[in-house]
């Protein structure tokens, strides 16, 4: 595997904090972002920050209050980090890549990558050299678009991005590809929330979330599973605050004591700085990893015997007849559970599950918000199933304060996937693209991104373009990955900073590099907006400020349509240089192409933008029998041979997916250092290591490879016990790409069974 260890890997510990955000949170902001750029443009980025007309934060999908009430420092550490790290001032120019050849950068640290500043220009690396250099956008394009005419088939290429991209690239990635002749669009989201689609699209009939910031403020009870909002969605703890405020409570369930699971001191408030902050948890589970499933079938257990005990008081009776099938059969197979089978699966007590039973009952609406934790395990698709029975049985959807909040990861992730980014689009989708743009696309479902490595490793996928993403960091397996990158003719990346993807790449490999959401998008003397989805559906603008990083920089729109017409010319008949020009033609297409987007233009007009509507909540179930689905889910747990553990790759809190953008996890007291793995004290006891041990961690899987990351440092850490945790992406290699949760196909990364062996020293 490349990337070696960063020579800033030098660990000490101090105890895991109890409470997130707070004033040190905004000193470690600006103190992040004056590194990385001037206090001038620090100021421009963070006071346009989610504000009406300004831009909207890079970081999560976390929506924002009504603009009428939104405060004026309306982003959070992570997202002023993550924004200035975009608008960075230090630059990687052409005569940075003739000082380092392909081979040196390769074995740089991701952090390192990242911290050299943004491109500033195409560039090539030809098969016979192993140096990037300048190449004119002409030359660049002509020479993707050849290539893809060269091909035997249009699926031997693939198209991949990650939610980073606004609606307007998304929707021209997609038209392009399908154009050009493939479903072939793998992205992020298959390794992200396509556990909760599959759940959600099969039992509710869409693949989205169903509430809005409002429920969430008055809700009875929250739900927060598998997620670290403390880390990954900062804001939402203002948002759980005002839950509390009103008499809500929440439970949590998670391994580990997250920070901002325990106790929230907000920034904005007198309060939240001086005083002990807001209590968040009045419950917390701390569950043994992927026990999610074996808990709700427990709980949904315990409602079905209280409705026994006192007949027509407990279940939603009207909502199951009216819009639900299949509940006598979920109903006889949750009879079947064991207590002893969900105390081994989830390390829980019964009474600790009863008393989250009690707090069901005396609760009239219940939202569900959950994110990685549950998506990235073997059994995720039934777990959120299962959280779909839960939250039917009591009539907990499409009503006010309830219902699915699977808690989105990047910016715009839910709207790349509304503009058809995705290989299996339904056909109605496809129908409405036919009628407007008078072409056929494909009809087969294109390869996922688990299946695309799958199609360059034997040889099926040849060409590879990245859009806004990381690609080799972000899957799993990285020695496989690497390979099968390696082994394509052309790879192409439009993105905004150096990662692993540019050194890990084709025989011939090209860096296009863009405008990055803070900057200013001028296209033929007009200034263009582009806009975005959050994750309760809300679409609205977002206006880069800043100068462009390089005056060779072309938009993601600019650089997507003029390959699109170097390589279609006139057929199909599409307006690409129309669409560069004037990006307000774009969405007006999008208006007749995708549903709710009617009158896009003049909707998006407003600062608020405007919320899309979900079905569910007008009683509306876009299933096969038009209603809701009980489904039955066979119990299922992880179960780790003898001396072995669960282990969970997760995000620090100082980095951005496959981005370190320093060596510290603060919340987790962990500083200096990344090649760590959390693990019980009791653990570490009976496996024969004492704390800070120098271990190697090594996976097991039905293929009989060992994978192997090793040295690493143990740190004794109250993580739930048969659990462990260490950071993605330098443990991805030890995620076998077989490994994949069941219909969904994501990648396993939070169900990863390893042991922990001496590292030996050579
Ligand atoms: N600052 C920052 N913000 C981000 C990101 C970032 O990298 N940095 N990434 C963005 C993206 S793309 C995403 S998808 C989201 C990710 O947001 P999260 O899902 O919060 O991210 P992870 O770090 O993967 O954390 C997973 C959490 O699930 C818990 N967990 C692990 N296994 C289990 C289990 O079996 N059951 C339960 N109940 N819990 C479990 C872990 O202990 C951890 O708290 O964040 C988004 N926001
Ligand atoms: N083991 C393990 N693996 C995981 C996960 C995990 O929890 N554990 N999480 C998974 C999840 S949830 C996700 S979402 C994926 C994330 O996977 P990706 O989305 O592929 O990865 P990122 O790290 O977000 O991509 C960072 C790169 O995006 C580019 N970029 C940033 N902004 C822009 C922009 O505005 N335009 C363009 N064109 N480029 C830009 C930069 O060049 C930067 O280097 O990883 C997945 N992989
Ligand atoms: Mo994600």
């Amino acid at each position: 595997m490349t990337g070696t260890q960063d020579p800033a890997d030098d660990l000490s510990v101090t105890p895991p904090k109890k409470w997130a955000t707070g004033l040190p949170a905004v000193a470690h902001a600006l103190q992040y972002s004056l590194t990385q750029t001037s206090p001038r443009r620090t100021a421009l980025t963070l006071f346009n920050l989610n504000q009406g007309n300004g831009i909207d934060c890079p970081g999560c999908a976390w929506p924002d209050p009504d603009p009428k009430h939104r405060p004026m420092n309306e982003y959070c550490e992570n997202g002023a980090k993550h924004v200035n790290d975009e608008a960075t001032s230090h630059r990687i120019t052409r005569d940075f890549f003739r000082q380092h050849s392909v081979t040196e950068l390769d074995q740089k640290s991701d952090r390192w990558l990242n911290q050299q500043g943004r491109l500033t220009e195409p560039m090539i690396k030809r098969s016979d050299s192993d140096f990037y250099e300048p190449i004119s956008w002409d030359d660049a394009l002509d020479l993707i678009a050849g290539q893809l005419r060269e091909l035997d088939s249009p699926d031997e290429a693939l198209f991949y991005t990650s939610g980073r991209l606004s609606n307007e690239a998304a929707f021209l990635l997609q038209l392009f590809a399908r154009a050009y002749g493939t479903n072939n669009l793998p992205d992020c989201s298959n390794m992200c929330h396509e556990s909760s689609g599959s759940a959600m699209q099969e039992t509710l009939g869409i693949g989205k979330g169903s509430v809005s910031l409002d429920d969430l403020h008055h809700s009875d009870l929250i739900f927060v599973i598998g997620q670290n909002p403390g880390t990954n969605h900062p804001r939402m703890l203002s948002a759980l605050e005002k839950t509390k405020a009103n008499g809500g409570e929440v439970v949590a369930i998670n391994p580990l004591p997250e920070a901002g699971l325990m106790r929230f001191k907000n920034p904005q408030k007198i309060r939240g700085v001086l005083g002990r902050g807001t209590a968040i948890a009045d419950q917390f589970l701390q569950i043994r990893p992927g026990g999610d499933l074996a808990l709700f079938k427990a709980l949904n257990l315990l409602l079905l015997e209280a409705e026994d005990a006192a007949p027509g008081t407990v279940l939603d009776h009207q909502f199951i007849q009216q819009h639900t099938t299949g509940f006598d059969e979920f109903a006889r197979q949750a009879r079947q559970l064991s207590w002893d089978q969900v105390h081994a699966a989830t390390g829980l007590t019964r009474e600790e599950i009863e008393r989250v039973r009690d707090r069901v009952l005396a609760s009239n609406s219940v939202i569900a918000c959950w994110a990685m934790g549950l998506t990235q395990q073997k059994h995720g698709v039934a777990t959120i199933r299962e959280i779909v029975n839960f939250l039917m049985l009591r009539g907990n959807i499409g009503k006010p304060g309830a219902g699915v909040c699977p808690v989105r990861g990047h910016s715009n992730v839910q709207g790349d996937r509304t503009m058809g980014i995705w290989e299996r689009m339904p056909q109605t989708f496809l129908d409405a693209l036919q009628r407007e743009f008078d072409f056929n696309p494909p009809r087969e479902h294109g390869w996922d991104s688990v299946d695309s490595i799958r199609a360059m490793l034997d040889g099926r996928a040849r060409l590879f373009l990245g859009v806004a993403g990381n690609f080799v960091r972000a899957t799993p397996d990285s020695d496989i990955t690497e390979k099968a990158m390696r082994q394509c003719k052309l790879t192409a990346h439009i993105s905004t900073k150096l990662n692993r993807s540019h050194t890990v790449c084709g025989e011939t490999a090209l860096i296009l590099p863009t405008l990055g959401r803070s900057d200013r998008d001028v296209q033929n003397g007009i200034e263009q907006f582009v806009t975005v989805e959050d994750s309760m559906s809300m679409v609205h603008a977002s206006r880069g400020r800043l100068e462009p990083a390089s005056d060779h920089l072309l938009s993601e729109v600019a650089i997507l349509s003029r390959l699109a017409r170097r390589t279609l010319g006139d057929q199909p008949d599409i307006p690409w240089e129309q669409f560069e020009t004037d990006y307000d033609t774009i969405r007006d297409r999008i208006s007749r192409v995708v549903p709710d987007f009617q009158d896009f233009n003049h909707r998006v007009a407003d600062p608020a933008g405007f919320a899309l509507p979900n079905p569910v909540n007008r009683g509306e179930f876009r299933t096969p029998s038009g209603k809701a689905v009980f489904s039955s889910n066979a119990f299922e747990m992880l179960e780790p041979p003898e001396g072995h553990l669960i282990l969970q790759s997760l995000r620090s809190h100082d980095q951005w997916n496959t981005i370190p953008y320093a060596m510290d996890d603060r919340y987790r007291g962990i500083h200096n250092a990344r090649r760590i793995v959390l693990v019980n004290p009791d653990d570490l006891h009976d496996l024969g290591f004492t704390d800070r041990d120098q271990v190697d961690l090594v996976s097991i899987w039905h293929d009989g490879v060992e994978r192997r990351a090793p040295g690493f440092r143990a740190v004794a850490y109250p993580t739930a016990r048969g659990s462990a945790a260490a950071y993605y992406p330098e443990t991805n290699v030890l995620v076998p790409l077989d490994s994949v949760a069941d219909v969904s196909n994501t990648p396993t990364s939070k169900g990863i069974i390893v042991r922990l062996e001496p590292t030996t020293q050579n």
